[in-house]
């Protein structure tokens, strides 16, 4: 079955409980298996002035093509209360797809790997955790490798 890695990121309501309830709910999917998830970290907002998020990764072996996946992540946010607003900005849930095995894939609706990934310290930092030695298959380098040549000091263990 195919890997992927997920980031999970929330900044309004009890953003950990949403978040860790989002997990829970995508793992009773008979189609998704969580098979880890990283600690939850307290972010500083990437974008325009908003809340602190909080964020965390997950490992998930899926019976599914990226695009069903994706819309089910879409979906699951949705049910968390996920209303479209301002880009970037404040949200109950965000669960953006990173990862698909080695897939490279450049649709209108969807690329992979998330084409911001690389330079985002609150998706490399939990990321790292669960899969160190991921090679992201566009540089070519582990997330462990991509991790250091950012800024971390946004990003704290809660
Ligand atoms: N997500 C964004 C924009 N900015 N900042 C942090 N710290 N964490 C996020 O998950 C985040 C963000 C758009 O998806
Ligand atoms: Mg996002
Ligand atoms: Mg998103």
């Amino acid at each position: 079955m195919p890997a992927a890695a997920i980031a999970l990121g929330s900044n309004l309501g009890d953003s950990q409980a949403t978040i860790e309830a989002a997990l829970d709910l995508l793992d009773h999917y008979p189609q998704i298996a969580v098979t880890r998830r990283s600690h939850w970290y307290r972010t500083s907002p990437v974008g325009p002035p908003q809340p602190d998020y909080v964020n965390g990764c997950a490992l998930l072996q899926v019976g599914l093509e990226p695009w069903p996946l994706m819309q089910t992540l879409l979906q699951v946010e949705v049910q968390f209360g996920r209303v479209r607003q301002e880009r970037n900005g404040p949200r109950t849930l965000d669960l953006d797809l990173l990862l698909f095995d080695n897939l490279v894939l450049e649709t209108p609706q969807l690329q992979i790997p998330h084409p911001r990934m690389g330079d985002r310290a609150f998706v490399l930092v939990p990321l790292a955790e669960i899969a160190p030695d991921w090679v992201d298959p566009i540089t070519g380098k582990t997330i462990g490798e991509l991790l250091q040549a950012v800024d971390c000091s946004g990003v704290q263990k809660l």
